[in-house]
């Protein structure tokens, strides 16, 4: 066709270009077009491999031994015929890499030697559950040689150790994630002092932090994330750098984000809680800190247990948050939180409902009387932003249930700035498999019967 007549004109040199820009699997995938593009695909800059493409992780172990060795072997016949000086990216994941030292030590040079600018080391077992708290030990120790490269931009260690005071040499480095590792407290304050460059630092099931404080001045971090790290002490500080981007997963801390002053986007789920309790007061208090956020994300368990705490029962500062992201089951225990946030957010301009499943608590205690029945029908506060700003509501799993019915309606009688309302339908099969596309579709032509507050608003499916 037209496209690959196109191609063939191309030079191999821009050809080598095109290839790094795609996945390795999809280069790999060019490589099954003709005799030149298996040339080319050994030319791209971006190697990854990944035993994921190569062992099933439901076979017998027997089988998985052979799989494990067919993708070393392949791994190093392809490092065998690479003729190129430098690569970008280099990414190896490999679970138990005890079996293959030598194999996975002449990767990690081979990455090294040619220059290496984004390197991923990821020796964690696919099979390991992030909610359970089992801490897993690492058993491979990063190669010295590493530390002598100092063109390393990105780092991703996982399950892999590595001797923190040797970070020095990485002094042009950005970006670093590392996760399912033993880590202390102290650890990330050298960290951020040997790396005066870093940008952005995930934390992914680190154990052992003991508590988490980010307060080196100089930083220049933007980009914070800690994923279900297991905390010994519950705080977590953070002064000095000027995030923009927060992204939280774990339990309920006390926090104390001092200062931030540029944060764009928050993102918080407290996935890692497994009961209810009233701890309002820390969400509340967190929520104040985050004061500048722009688009933030929450999480059916803020929503349950937020306005349950000593605090008043609202902010004592509005939010400057103009895109709000509810992931929600539209539980009647979260409408107070949702009711919450709506009053929080004056200058709300879209609001996202992602309706998914969530742990709901039976123990709920709601922090004011109500009948769920009517909470969206009956003695209605309009909110501020639903008077001035909010512009588009969008349902992402939209299915129609009561309670979905009953917030859209709410929106839809209320909200006179709003422009459109997008349903987007849940895909999800029911248990038994049975097709509800087309249930939940004549549901939400009920959404467009709703009577409306703004004669501009469009309902979308
Ligand atoms: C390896 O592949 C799996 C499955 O596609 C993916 O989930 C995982 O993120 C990949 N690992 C790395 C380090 O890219
Ligand atoms: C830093 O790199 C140099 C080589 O450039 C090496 O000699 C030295 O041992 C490295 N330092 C550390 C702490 O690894
Ligand atoms: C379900 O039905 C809708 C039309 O009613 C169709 O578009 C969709 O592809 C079906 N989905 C499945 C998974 O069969
Ligand atoms: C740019 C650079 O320093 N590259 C070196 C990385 O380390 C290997 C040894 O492992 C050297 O051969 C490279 O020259």
């Amino acid at each position: 066709n037209n496209n690959q007549d196109m191609l063939t004109k191309l030079t191999d040199s821009l050809l080598f270009i095109i290839i790094s820009l795609l996945s390795f699997k999809e280069a790999a995938r060019t490589s099954i077009l003709s005799k030149r593009w298996h040339h080319i695909w050994h030319a791209t800059k971006n190697i990854e491999f990944n035993e994921s493409f190569f062992v099933n992780h439901g076979e017998s172990d027997r089988n998985k031994r052979i799989q494990r060795k067919v993708f070393i072997d392949f791994a190093l016949q392809w490092i065998r015929n690479y003729g190129e000086p430098v690569i970008d990216k280099f990414t190896l994941a490999f679970s138990r890499p005890k079996d293959f030292l030598d194999e996975v030590q002449h990767f990690v040079t081979f990455s090294t030697a040619h220059s290496v600018k984004v390197l991923v080391l990821d020796f964690s077992d696919p099979t390991w559950n992030e909610y359970d708290l089992e801490n897993h030990e690492a058993s491979y120790d990063l190669p010295s040689n590493v530390y002598g490269n100092k063109t390393l931009e990105s780092l991703k260690l996982f399950t892999c150790n590595f001797i923190m005071s040797r970070f020095k040499n990485f002094s042009v480095l950005k970006e670093l994630s590392l996760g399912w590792i033993d880590l202390k407290h102290y650890s990330i304050r050298d960290l951020l002092l040997d790396c005066p460059l870093l940008e952005s630092l995930t934390l992914k099931r680190c154990y052992n932090i003991g508590y988490l404080e980010i307060s080196v001045p100089s930083s220049r971090l933007k980009t914070l994330v800690v994923d279900k790290c297991d905390f010994g002490c519950p705080w977590f500080y953070v002064e000095g750098p000027k995030l923009r981007l927060f992204k939280y997963c774990g339990t309920v801390c006390e926090f104390q984000l001092e200062n931030q002053r540029c944060m764009e986007e928050a993102d918080l789920d407290f996935g890692l809680e497994f009961s209810f309790e009233e701890v309002g007061h820390l969400l509340y208090n967190l929520l104040q800190d985050l004061f500048a956020v722009k688009t933030l994300t929450v999480c059916s368990y803020m929503l349950q247990v937020l306005p349950n705490g000593e605090e008043p029962l609202s902010m004592q500062s509005p939010l400057d948050v103009r895109h709000l992201i509810l992931r929600t089951a539209l539980h009647s225990n979260e409408f107070c939180g949702i009711k919450f946030l709506l009053k929080s957010c004056p200058l709300l301009e879209t609001l996202t409902i992602d309706i998914s499943p969530a742990r709901i608590f039976p123990d709920y205690t709601p922090p004011y009387e109500f009948d769920p029945r009517e909470a969206w029908t009956k003695k209605l506060i309009v909110y501020k932003c639903l008077l001035r700003s909010l512009k588009v509501v969008e349902v992402k799993g939209f299915k129609g249930t009561m309670s979905e019915l009953h917030v859209l309606q709410y929106l839809s009688v209320s909200g006179r700035a709003m422009k459109q309302l997008n349903l987007f339908i849940s895909r999800e099969m029911e248990g038994d498999g049975e097709n509800m596309t087309r249930l939940y579709m004549q549901r939400a032509q009920i959404v467009q019967q709703f009577k409306k507050a703004s004669c501009q608003l469009i309902v979308s499916i």
